[in-house]
């Protein structure tokens, strides 16, 4: 299925915004796409892939489970990756010329769910690094300010990197973590929270580097969430302190390369 959505009027704000704050909100970009990517749900969770993570542990309640790089065996994320306008904006609001898809990620917390989801930065999990970077979260249902995606305005301008945990355990993620900084205290009401009530299809595109969060899901109603994460051009493989996440294993590459095409295609060229 191929979509166009016009951001035309709002181009150059939604530049300058995404420059400053390293967040933006795009409201219905993606409501054609809302059927397509919840039967690639129903696919994925009929048949997890290697790297699927529970993030609830027994007695916790609830259940928060992840799954990351499924894109090639499931025909709707594929499709979306692909053909949707999402490649086209992320280009234009980075200001790139081209976009490679890095991968795709779908979180669900069901109902009951306690357990939040940390203040993180995506950048120092992953084997890559640059300034161009666009991930998406578009809810495939109705979110509230209690259980959406909450963003940290201008953190993607901090000069370091936060130190990476494990969701489920809070253990750091790699074993030698000189490089990194500890996330700093974030009160709820601090100023830069964006936080903001959401419609299926609507979608938050932040940065690798954005601090961003999530409450758990106490409410009745599911909450699945829909990730695709593209790079522009001046990004570059980078060899980290261990596994990264997702691992790619096998990928063959060397800090400083850009990123091969034949596992990341190029989605958009402007
Ligand atoms: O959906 C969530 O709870 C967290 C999402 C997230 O951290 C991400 O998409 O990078």
């Amino acid at each position: 299925m191929q979509t166009t959505f016009s951001l035309a009027p709002d181009l150059q704000q939604l530049q300058s915004v995404y420059a400053r704050d390293g967040v933006v909100i795009i409201r219905g970009a993606f409501t054609d796409w809302v059927e397509t990517l919840r039967a690639g749900f129903e696919r994925n969770l009929a048949a997890p892939g290697p790297f699927a993570i529970e993030n609830v542990r027994s007695g916790e309640g609830g259940r928060f489970f992840e799954d990351y790089c499924n894109w090639q065996r499931i025909p709707e994320f594929e499709d979306f990756i692909l053909n949707s306008p999402a490649a086209e904006i992320a280009g234009r609001i980075m200001g790139a010329g081209s976009v490679q898809i890095f991968h795709e990620h779908i979180l669900v917390k069901e109902p009951g769910t306690s357990k939040p989801t940390p203040w993180h930065q995506d950048m120092p999990y992953y084997c890559v690094t640059g300034r161009q970077t666009a991930s998406y979260w578009i809810p495939l249902d109705p979110v509230t300010e209690a259980n959406t995606l909450r963003a940290l305005r201008t953190s993607h301008l901090w000069p370091k990197l936060v130190r990476p945990k494990r969701w489920a355990s809070n253990e750091n993620f790699y074993a030698s973590e000189d490089d990194f900084m500890d996330m700093p205290a974030i009160g709820d009401d601090d100023p830069r929270i964006l936080i903001a009530a959401l419609e299926p299809g609507d979608a938050i595109v932040f940065d690798f580097h954005c601090v961003h969060g999530a409450p758990g899901n106490v409410g009745t109603n599911r909450r699945r969430a829909f990730s695709a994460r593209y790079v522009g051009e001046d990004v570059t493989f980078l060899e980290r302190p261990g596994r990264t996440s997702p691992p790619f294993p096998g990928i063959g590459q060397r800090s400083g390369e850009r990123l091969r095409e034949d596992w990341f295609p190029v989605a958009w060229r402007a």
